[in-house]
């Protein structure tokens, strides 16, 4: 190790504190952006290549202008694999919808602070049922709103682009907030606290989003469902580019 080089040190003492905290860096694709024609096969070369969460899309039409995936959705998924699902939930009033949704142990399961007036209630409903409660802020949200959910979470969903659409181009001030982020939370006691990055996750951002402290990357049309690429191969250069 070249401790005359400060990019350098600074990069070894990050990766020695993230394994003390017991964090790893994990890849969950974007299922909203599989080719649906072929969803078996898609889902089996995740399982071949490892991967560790299965993103799943909810919008509503109200909190984002879009619809996408649904319950009946998440059900078949269950059903056809053992990876956990990592659901985002981009609705209004999750607590209202929460029941709608079959979800359990190791399962992700994340709300946007924007979207509901009873965070610290939704969040501990979805650890009462088995899964691991996320909270989502979109890239205009502070940080510093999380300080009293800090006990009710597992992981920070922090949006890189404006939630609704794939296929959009990152926020680039998003990438110093990754780090704010990791520091507020290690300030805070919550080293064991993870960062998902869900927006334009290319080859490249993923890389300054990964020096930047983030451990759960959501891949999508920028990376890992590029027209031409195979699984294989652009997983291995994903994880290539955030280890
Ligand atoms: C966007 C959604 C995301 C996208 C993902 C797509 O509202 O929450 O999960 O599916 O960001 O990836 P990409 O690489 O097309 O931005
Ligand atoms: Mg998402």
């Amino acid at each position: 190790m070249d401790f005359c080089n400060t990019d350098k040190l600074v990069k070894y003492i990050k990766t020695e504190i993230n394994k003390m905290a017991e964090r790893k860096k994990q890849i969950s694709p974007s299922i909203m952006c599989a080719d649906f024609m072929n969803l078996e096969k898609c889902i089996r070369d995740f399982e071949k290549n490892g991967i560790e969460y299965i993103h799943v899309d909810i919008m509503d039409g109200h909190f984002v202008p879009n619809f996408t995936l649904g319950t009946d959705f998440c059900k078949a998924l269950k059903k056809a694999t053992n990876i956990p699902l990592d659901i985002h939930l981009m609705v209004e009033n999750p607590e209202e919808k929460l029941g709608w949704f079959e979800f359990g142990e190791g399962d992700y399961v994340s709300v946007h602070y924007e979207s509901t007036k009873h965070l610290q209630r939704v969040l501990s409903e979805i650890r009462k049922r088995g899964a691991k409660p996320m909270v989502a802020i979109n890239p205009a949200t502070p940080i510093d709103v999380l300080r009293w959910i800090l006990p009710d979470i597992d992981a920070v969903l922090l949006m890189t682009v404006n939630p609704g659409f794939a296929g959009q181009k990152l926020v680039e001030q998003c990438l110093e907030k990754i780090t704010e982020l990791r520091s507020f939370l290690d300030s805070h006691g919550c080293e064991n606290v993870e960062i998902e990055v869900d927006g334009n996750v290319s080859f490249e951002n993923a890389r300054r989003m990964s020096d930047a402290g983030a451990d759960i990357f959501i891949a999508g049309t920028s990376s890992i469902f590029k027209a031409g690429v195979s699984m294989d191969d652009s997983v291995a250069k994903l994880r290539e580019a955030i280890k």
